[in-house]
């Protein structure tokens, strides 16, 4: 405590206990004003743009599946960069689940949680998963077939481990080892077929949009292979090693920054 930010009260307790007091404290908080500002950061921050206003592609992606998914349907996240673009880009409709490993980031999870909520619900199941992902249990694509199960899967197909390959980016001197040196992807479409799955392949902008509404429009188990091209797109804005949450990469000019901001930030 006190150690970075100092604190106007520090209160040592079980989060458990201090709840408990908290509640019963009837509290009505007042935070009109709040919801509104974060409405504005929601319009001048779109997660659909970066910074520097240039479109990103995979979030455009993860924003029409959720354009056109229904109410109801649930959402399983693999693990990676595809999971990060989702949790920035897909606006949850009514009734809608999504469903991902938490912090055991399970790579391989989405498939077979698919299974499991389309089993469990009788309602449809959208998977979004990555190619590295995707392949720790592709075997349950049989599984698919043999129930005909209504599940659409849609693999965010950047041809490398991107999220390790974004920390040697970052962090490793552009040592690509294993997740694009020595790295490869099969064909998914190829796959899919000899599971007997519908399938299609594609990697232009406007044919993306056509495949994901048509595939959307009906329940018919099936797989579409998305290839996001030479760009090696990252995750933006992302947290940067010693920057507090506020203040993420790439960064904000300070004056920017310092007029959204109620205390003064901090400097690492
Ligand atoms: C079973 C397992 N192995 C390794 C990891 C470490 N890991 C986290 S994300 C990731 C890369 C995922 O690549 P891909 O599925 O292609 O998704 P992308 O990040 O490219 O969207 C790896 C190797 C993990 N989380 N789980
Ligand atoms: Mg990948």
């Amino acid at each position: 405590m006190n150690r970075k930010i100092k604190i106007d009260v520090a209160i040592q307790s079980d989060v458990k206990d201090f709840l408990k007091q908290l509640n019963n404290k009837k509290l009505t908080p007042i935070i009109a004003q709040w919801q509104e500002k974060v409405l504005t950061y929601k319009e001048s921050y779109s997660s659909l743009i970066t910074i520097k206003a240039e479109e990103k592609m995979p979030n455009k992606i993860i924003s029409l599946i959720s354009q056109y998914s229904k109410p109801g349907d649930q959402v399983c996240v693999d693990v990676g960069l595809h999971q990060m673009w989702t949790a920035q880009s897909f606006e949850v409709k009514e009734n809608q689940r999504v469903l991902f490993s938490g912090g055991l980031g399970a790579m391989g999870c989405a498939l077979p949680t698919a299974i499991g909520a389309t089993m469990g619900t009788n309602k449809r199941a959208i998977v979004i998963a990555g190619d590295g992902g995707f392949q720790m249990n592709i075997q349950e694509l049989e599984v698919l077939r043999r129930r005909g199960l209504p599940i659409k899967i849609f693999i965010m197909n950047n041809a490398f481990l991107g999220m390790v390959r974004q920390m040697q980016t970052e962090f490793l001197n552009k040592n690509y080892i294993g997740t694009q040196n020595d790295y490869s992807v099969p064909n998914f479409k190829n796959i899919a077929e000899a599971y007997g799955i519908k399938s299609h392949t594609v990697s232009e902008m406007n044919e993306i949009e056509t495949i994901i509404k048509n595939s959307l429009s009906n329940d018919e188990c099936e797989l579409i292979d998305i290839h996001l091209g030479e760009n090696k797109h990252l995750v933006e804005p992302r947290l940067a090693g010693n920057k507090p949450m506020e203040d993420m990469a790439p960064f904000l000019e300070r004056e920017e920054l310092e007029s959204h901001m109620i205390i003064k930030p901090l400097e690492s």
